[in-house]
């Protein structure tokens, strides 16, 4: 028994095939009702943000209508959506966001 393959090389490839992943921002909404503790709490737990900026984030989209609190694939981005938008069902607050393609 031998790891030898009997010598066939798999060529190099001298061009990139395959493109980098579409990559998708988790944009958070501004509304009148949901407390900014709740928001910074959310961001918190689950786009993995320290208090400081998760309430930097929050501020923004309190003052700009919206804010961007993570960017990643799509799936990802997709459950981030659902996870906030469950946590927010739960605690009865109107909180929404959204995902939707960097660029
Ligand atoms: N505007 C809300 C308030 O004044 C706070 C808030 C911030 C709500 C960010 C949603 O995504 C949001 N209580």
């Amino acid at each position: 028994p031998s790891d030898d393959d009997g010598g066939s090389v798999v060529a190099e490839r001298k061009t990139q095939k395959t493109k980098p992943p579409q990559m998708y921002q988790v944009v958070m909404l501004n509304d009148d009702y949901t407390p900014m503790e709740f928001v910074v709490v959310v961001i918190q737990e689950f786009f993995n943000k320290d208090r400081e900026t998760a309430t930097q984030i929050m501020l923004k989209i309190h003052l700009d209508g919206k804010g961007i609190c993570g960017v990643y694939s799509r799936d990802v981005a997709a459950t981030k959506v659902q996870q906030v938008q469950e946590a927010a069902r739960q605690a009865g607050h109107p909180l929404q966001c959204v995902s939707e393609p960097v660029e």
